[in-house]
């Protein structure tokens, strides 16, 4: 089963998305995603002239060797192209040993540990009872998990909730360069506590509530927002404060009881080793796409397993369809497996792109038997949606500082 042909293509049904195609002699193919939000053409170059060179000829079966050779074989180990396209290839090799094998991937993994994986939703409001309308009708579709977002009154623009929402789910119209928003953590700490007392209140205590506070605090403040939030009882407090050091967290961990994530940045276990082995966080959110692959996921559960840490993949719409089917069949496997970021299956042209075998019933997700990963790319329709540039917004404090994404 050698390599024959690797495809990329970049391409934008609503948003950008890099998927690699991997071709063997005896016709079997696996794809990959490799999108990396605001740099996408770096990745595909990235594949096209460096990596998918090195692989014609060799055994798809290969994977971990594959893995090996892109990682420790080049001097420059480690980075988000990197990973990106080693995570692409990754899939995709997955993909076709599923195939060959006539068995989906989470077989070749170990087999079902649960029945079906959990999700958690966004309920994003332009303003509190925004919000709590929202998750209340998240809860009353099944939904188990709901992370609530609320704009921060006094600031113009809040990430993803209040301004040009496109920021979040579509591209950012005709704007060539980033936006830039303002960001006031005074401001944000006079709203978040009234979101999670009223949302309580409203909707009780048979549904899980997260928050996500994209690194925008110190690791004393994140420390003051979990205490704030204790009695709410949250899931989890997401991306609280930045862990490039990632002592940071034992600043917030020696203050509070409120379960802590990150990760979903991260490129490889090293960037988060320590958070897991001193027990600083309780959820991990690497995403395959940006970590590595299948490969390095599952590597991460394992070592994650072993200090009480659960897996909780990023989950955005930044990610297409193939990492949500890889990121599937991990976790219906990963015995510390904790929960799935949701928002969507995609909008009908994505879905027009990608062939998506999963369903999702009552706030929870069900791989298909599908040999492989269950999710196909359609060539002929890549063509009708070129890709346009586009970029992530970036923050700043209301004095101009620049500020922490
Ligand atoms: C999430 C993420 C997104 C990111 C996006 C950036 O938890 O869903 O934080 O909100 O902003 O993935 O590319
Ligand atoms: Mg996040």
């Amino acid at each position: 089963m050698k390599i024959k042909q690797i495809k990329v293509f970049v391409c934008s049904p609503g948003r950008n998305f890099v998927t690699v195609k991997v071709i063997t002699e005896c016709g079997i193919y696996g794809v990959g995603d490799a999108t990396l939000n605001g740099r996408e053409q770096a990745v595909a170059t990235y594949l096209q002239e460096h990596v998918a060179p090195c692989l014609i000829g060799r055994s798809a079966h290969d994977i971990e060797d594959i893995w090996q050779y892109l990682y420790r074989g080049v001097y420059w180990r480690k980075g988000a192209v990197n990973m990106a396209a080693i995570a692409a290839i990754d899939m995709a090799l997955w993909d076709i040993k599923g195939k060959a094998a006539g068995l989906p991937v989470y077989q070749l993994l170990g087999g079902k540990s649960r029945k079906g994986v959990t999700l958690y939703a966004h309920a994003n409001g332009e303003n509190i009872a925004d919000t709590l309308d929202k998750a209340e009708q998240l809860k009353n579709a099944g939904f188990k998990a709901i992370r609530l977002q609320s704009a921060i009154p006094g600031l113009a623009v809040t990430y993803g909730v209040l301004g040009d929402k496109k920021d979040y789910f579509e591209l950012q119209g005709n704007r060539p360069l980033p936006p830039e928003e303002e960001w006031s953590t005074q401001k944000y700490f006079a709203m978040v506590g009234d979101l999670f007392a009223q949302a309580r209140a409203r909707l009780g205590n048979d549904v899980e509530l997260l928050h996500d506070v994209h690194s925008r605090l110190t690791p004393i403040e994140s420390a003051r927002l979990g205490k704030m939030l204790e009695p709410y009882n949250l899931m989890f407090l997401e991306d609280a404060s930045m862990a490039e050091n990632q002592d940071n967290y034992q600043v917030i961990r020696q203050h509070t009881t409120i379960p802590l994530a990150i990760g979903e940045t991260y490129n490889t276990i090293w960037d988060c080793k320590d958070l897991i082995q001193n027990q600083l966080i309780d959820y991990i959110r690497v995403a395959a796409t940006h970590a590595g692959g299948i490969t390095s996921l599952r590597r991460i559960a394992d070592f994650a397993s072993l200090y009480n840490v659960k897996m909780a993949p990023h989950g955005a719409p930044d990610l297409s369809p193939i990492c949500f089917a890889a990121h599937s069949h991990l976790n219906i496997w990963a015995p510390n497996f904790g929960i799935q970021e949701f928002v969507g299956l995609g909008n009908e042209q994505s879905q027009q792109l990608f062939q998506q075998s999963i369903t999702v019933e009552n706030g929870m997700a069900y791989v298909s038997d599908a040999p492989g990963l269950g999710v196909d790319f359609n060539e002929e329709a890549a063509e009708q949606f070129p890709y346009k540039r586009s970029y992530l917004p970036v923050s700043r404090l209301e004095d101009g500082t620049l500020w922490n994404w």
